[in-house]
């Protein structure tokens, strides 16, 4: 493998955004979510509330059984989206590729940063530090060759754990089963039926008996549990590149061949904007006379970088449309856009 790659979660990242707006609540049991007397659930609960057994997706009444002096408070989603975005875009700079899976956990590919520091503990550490600096907030984090692995560490020793892993196979081998990221209730209480308690059994059960009671998606989880995970991080820039696109109006309105002019230069403009993203798909875009809209678009196989693929795909998509109405703007928009770069550095050469 090529690439070091961190997995980074928030610690119980609700609760932790409301005691640092509150910090009277620091050190209280505290649960976010529903409000007692209503039907509803937990959404999380800091980590002196867990140690009463609440947790989250537990109905409201339980975490009230179990914790009497727990505080209840709703959650604040536009609070924790903005404090997400904030450590989204401190994270993003240790980053040659960047994706964030939810609101408060990302992978990154931090090959190159890692290269630059004495080792990969002090690479996260230093990233912890400059997320806790600039947000007040927590982050555990889990560093290993492989996507799946660097996940299941970083939950390892929350909160504000690091785990570094340079043997995804002997890692994995005594966790229990549903460690593994897609495991659910159901194929849990089936492994555990068939004696496949950890992750290692699941390694080495027979291939046959696997197909036969889960079908063939299994495979992809054994290979998983072999420490044979060869995904990397898809960068989805989510900064100021969500997408680049340029249109033009028509001083007159013209038809759909002499749109086809038009092609270039517009292609020209968004790709001088692209700089150093590569983009997956390209879309076009027609306002008709009537002022109906259309959009269409074009997903390629693997990232482009050139001006000619735009000009190409935007000509096949305008060459789908019927050539009944008279057009005033024609568009060109790139999104899925991806920082290319690949690096090639063996994760032992830290450890
Ligand atoms: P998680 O990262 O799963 O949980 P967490 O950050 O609260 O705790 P941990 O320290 O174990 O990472 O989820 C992130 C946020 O998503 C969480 O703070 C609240 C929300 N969430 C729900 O609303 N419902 C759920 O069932 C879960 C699991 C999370
Ligand atoms: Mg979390």
């Amino acid at each position: 493998m090529n690439q070091i790659i961190a997995h980074i979660d928030m610690d119980c990242f609700f609760a932790a955004v409301e005691e640092k707006h509150m910090p009277e609540l620091k050190g209280k049991p505290l649960v976010i979510g529903s409000l007692p007397g209503q039907r509803g659930v937990v959404a999380t609960a800091n980590y002196t509330a867990r140690k009463f057994g609440i947790k989250s997706a537990m109905p409201t009444w339980k975490a009230e059984q179990l914790c009497k002096d727990a505080i209840f408070k709703k959650g604040n989603h536009k609070l924790y989206k903005e404090e997400s975005n904030n450590i989204m875009e401190i994270l993003k700079k240790f980053a040659t590729d960047f994706e964030q899976v939810s609101i408060d956990e990302a992978y990154l590919n931090i090959t190159d940063f890692a290269i630059k520091q004495k080792s990969l503990t002090e690479a996260a550490r230093l990233i912890k530090k400059e997320v806790l600096k600039y947000t007040k907030l927590t982050c555990s984090i889990g560093i290993s060759d492989s996507r799946y692995v660097s996940k299941i560490a970083s939950d390892i020793k929350k909160p504000a754990g690091t785990t570094i892993v340079s043997n995804n196979k002997e890692f994995l081998k005594p966790l229990k089963i549903n460690k593994i990221p897609g495991i659910g209730k159901v194929a849990y209480k089936k492994m555990i039926d068939l004696n496949i308690n950890t992750i290692g059994d699941l390694a080495k059960a027979n291939k046959f008996k696997l197909l036969d009671n889960f079908g063939k998606h299994i495979i992809k989880f054994q290979n998983l549990a072999k420490g044979e995970d060869k995904t990397g991080v898809s960068s989805n820039i989510y900064s100021k590149h969500k997408s680049i696109s340029k249109e033009t109006t028509f001083l007159e309105d013209i038809n759909l061949y002499e749109c086809n002019n038009h092609v270039e230069t517009i292609a020209n403009k968004v790709h001088q904007e692209l700089q150093k993203y590569g983009y997956k798909t390209v879309s076009i875009k027609i306002k008709y006379s009537d002022f109906q809209t259309i959009t269409r678009d074009y997903s390629l196989k693997t990232t482009s970088k050139t001006k000619e693929e735009i000009i190409k795909k935007a000509r096949i998509l305008l060459n789908q449309i019927p050539n009944n109405k008279q057009i005033r703007l024609f568009g060109i928009k790139l999104s899925n856009l991806i920082d290319n770069f690949q690096s090639q550095t063996t994760i032992t050469a830290f450890i």
